[in-house]
């Protein structure tokens, strides 16, 4: 129980840092860790491997070059590691109960027939993606930018489901159970909820495929909640029930984790004095990356260089992507590729043409439709919705 707890639930230990105020550049891709390690599970191709048990597995960038992640490579969080390792679709229902007129038991045969299918185009982000790049270091998955994938999620929308139910107009919240237990009575299952208004606006649904294809196991399979613009932990897997309450929920997953400065943008606090007043995170800030060239690549000299990356937010729109040559005094305009959805990743690029050998850095910041755009340092104690401006660094011979 307590290695468990000091594995998988670190923020409920409170870690005090030393404060690093000296001036630095933004974290470069590449962190000084462990060596990486390279793992196929059961219905995945080649991922890094964070935990095994439960399983967590990210993906490595290179996957980043396709505008849809393939769900074979699709990063994995989970956080109990009680899973079925199967699931039954002939006998798995999905409970909607609590302040409805009508409970209902819906088959996946009825979830396919008795609703209007929706597909919509999102990035799933863990909240702690990219956390192995906080300074200083926060305790949680050590994640590189591999905890996130941009899928088409096709399923039925909640709103529709909720009102077969005859959910009651007085709801205040919904909450989101799945398969997955603890591994302990002790541990706190993994229950998370929405604002009642929020999950009947249409966008909120069910997905039963994933790029087209049943849900991999590992991902959800069969049903994963999708929250469109908010960060992958409200995205509950395995999902299996869904209660409509007549109050405010309560539970470990929204009180006590996952929670951010309340109110601050880019989750911002400082190490030497913590944000008392917090709030369950949410919305997705805004964050552009790099995906190609990586770092340990080398670019040729007198031959243009295709440098892209990706920028998201948390669905207002991304408005334009720049790049600096010289630590962030100016900026120059990338190319923005088509908008996949307002949901979605947004591929940018730069052309680039090394003059002479040696190395060259860029950094590269994002301006969403609202002016929203990306701090120069970031920290907060959980090392959630990293967004720093961040930097890479090629050698061209
Ligand atoms: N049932 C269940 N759903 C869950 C979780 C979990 O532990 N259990 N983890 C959440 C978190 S924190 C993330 S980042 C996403 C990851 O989704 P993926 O594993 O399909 O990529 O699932 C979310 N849904
Ligand atoms: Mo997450």
């Amino acid at each position: 129980m307590k290695r468990y707890l000091t594995t998988y639930l670190p923020l409920l230990i409170f870690i005090q840092f030393s404060c690093n105020t000296k001036p630095k550049a933004p974290a470069t891709t590449v962190s000084a860790d462990a060596p990486e390690m390279l793992v196929s599970p059961a219905g995945k191709d080649s991922m890094l491997l964070l935990t095994d048990r439960p399983p967590n597995l990210e993906t490595p960038l290179k996957y980043f070059l396709e505008d849809y992640t393939p769900n074979n490579v699709f990063f994995v969080r989970w956080h109990l590691s009680s899973l079925p390792s199967k699931v039954d679709i002939d006998t798995f229902r999905l409970r909607v109960n609590g302040n409805v007129a009508t409970p209902l038991e819906l088959s996946m045969e009825d979830l396919k027939t008795k609703f209007k299918p929706y597909t919509i185009t999102a990035l799933c982000q863990c909240a702690g993606n990219s956390r192995s790049f906080f300074d200083p270091r926060v305790a949680g998955g050590q994640w590189k930018n591999g905890a996130m994938g941009n899928a088409k999620w096709t399923g039925v929308k909640l709103k529709d489901i909720l009102e077969l139910a005859g959910a009651k107009a007085n709801s205040k919240d919904v909450s989101f159970n799945g398969l997955d237990g603890p591994p302990m009575d002790s541990t706190p299952d993994f229950v998370k909820a929405l604002h009642y208004d929020h999950a009947i606006d249409g966008e909120v649904m069910i997905a039963y495929e994933m790029n087209g294809e049943p849900l991999p196991l590992l991902n959800g399979y069969p049903l994963k909640l999708v929250v469109p613009g908010w960060y992958a932990t409200y995205w509950v897997g395995m999902l299996s029930e869904v209660q409509v309450l007549d109050k405010p929920f309560k539970g470990f997953w929204m009180e006590k984790a996952y929670l951010v400065p309340k109110g601050v943008v880019n989750g911002n606090e400082k190490p030497d004095s913590l944000s008392k007043d917090m709030e369950p995170i949410n919305k997705m800030d805004v964050r552009s990356l790099f995906v190609s060239p990586e770092p340990e690549n080398t670019i040729e000299v007198g031959k243009a260089t295709d440098i892209q990356g990706l920028a998201f937010d948390g669905g207002d729109g991304i408005e334009k992507v720049e790049i600096s040559q010289d630590s962030g005094k100016t900026w120059k305009p990338a190319r923005l590729d088509a908008d996949l959805g307002k949901y979605s990743w947004r591929r940018w690029h730069y052309n680039f043409t090394p003059a002479e050998k040696g190395n060259y850095v860029f950094w590269v910041k994002a301006t969403n439709s609202k002016g929203l755009s990306q701090p120069f340092h970031q920290w907060n104690r959980s090392g959630y919705m990293r967004n720093e401006i961040e930097s890479l660094a090629i050698n061209a011979q």
